[in-house]
């Protein structure tokens, strides 16, 4: 299917929300990492810079009563899910407002009541949680799914494989995703496993595996679309490995010495807005204009969250204490 027929079937209202989701989630995370470089954060900040056409060409598919589990670098899924820009600085700058209630300073944060699943680790730990979420989806017959996003290191920990043998044995409506970045902190893909692709590993589960060019979000939409639609009609889950380039170190604490320089020129050639922003180009369903008028909303939303997240309260001492200890 060309990239033309896609957009026209997607259409341009869906395509520009994508556009502008992708947007918010790279400009929020360049403006985050000046404000952490600036010493006014408790905690680190982990970027999905050259990432973000996962999380936006899946999650922009869901209904209000589906679900996701994201990892640190999905930034763009939260905001589609409806978590404000505002609500992720009151996190990072460890407000008593924001979703953690300022118990946590970075991206460990979820929102029950956006259907946004929590995680404690950045590893596996929420694969076997999604399936256990999509089991109820299930026992209720409610249509709805459950998006779950690792990185390639979390794939060789073994919650990650109880988890996908769990929903394909149990026909569970979740999709896995993998987002491979290539690098598990400073680890590259060839020292953690000796298996070409994440894709080997899924494949003894018995479920649909499927490799895409993550950087490429209307690949992303259409595999993650298939996939949705299974889980939706009761035929279990799937898996979809991402191929993608981190353009930044672990967290912005990490100059990333150890990746070669031609990763980086080859993440650049690829940014996922840019290539995006050309096809939109290439078939006229986007001007300059509307991107000049998209750029400068996003900035304004920004600058906002910056500004909201910094002047917010912190929690007095027993409220930062309230649900870390049992009674
Ligand atoms: C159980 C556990 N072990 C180790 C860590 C430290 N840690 C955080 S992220 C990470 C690497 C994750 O790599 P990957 O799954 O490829 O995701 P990426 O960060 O590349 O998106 C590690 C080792 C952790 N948070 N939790």
């Amino acid at each position: 299917m060309g990239d033309t027929s896609i957009m026209e079937e997607v259409g341009s209202e869906t395509l520009h929300r994508m556009l502008y989701y992708m947007k918010l989630h790279r400009f929020y995370e360049d403006r985050i990492e000046i404000v952490y470089r600036q010493g006014k954060l408790a905690g680190p900040v982990f970027l999905g810079r050259g990432q973000e056409a996962v999380g936006v060409g899946s999650a922009i598919q869901l209904g209000k009563d589906d679900y996701i589990f994201p990892s640190h670098r999905d930034l763009g899924a939260f905001f589609i899910r409806g978590m404000t820009p505002e609500a992720v600085s009151l996190q990072y700058f460890g407000r008593r407002d924001g979703p953690m209630r300022g118990r946590d300073g970075n991206t460990h944060m979820g929102d029950w009541s956006l259907n946004i699943g929590l995680f404690v680790s950045h590893m596996a730990d929420t694969v076997p949680v999604s399936a256990g979420v999509a089991l109820v989806l299930k026992m209720r017959k409610q249509g709805n799914t459950v998006l779950c996003y690792n990185g390639d290191g979390a794939t060789s920990r073994g919650d990650w494989h109880e988890g996908l043998n769990l929903a394909a044995v149990m026909q569970l409506p979740v999709v896995f995703f993998c987002v491979n970045n290539q690098y598990a902190y400073s680890t590259p893909l060839h020292k953690q496993m000796a298996v070409p692709t994440v894709a080997d590993r899924a494949s003894g589960y018995g479920m649909p595996v499927d490799s895409v060019d993550g950087n490429d979000v209307l690949a992303v939409y259409v595999s993650a679309r298939k996939a949705i639609q299974r889980a939706r009609d009761g035929q279990g889950p799937s898996f979809i490995e991402c191929l993608t380039y981190r353009m930044t170190g672990h967290g912005s604490h990490d100059d990333a010495r150890y990746v070669p320089a031609e990763f980086f020129e080859e993440g650049k050639k690829k940014d996922p807005i840019l290539r995006f922003v050309a096809k939109l180009k290439a078939g006229d369903m986007v001007t300059d204009g509307e991107i000049t008028e998209m750029d400068a909303r996003i900035m304004a939303e920004v600058e906002d969250a910056m500004a909201k997240g910094e002047a917010g309260a912190l929690p007095e001492g027993p409220e930062a204490l309230a649900g870390v200890f049992a009674d």
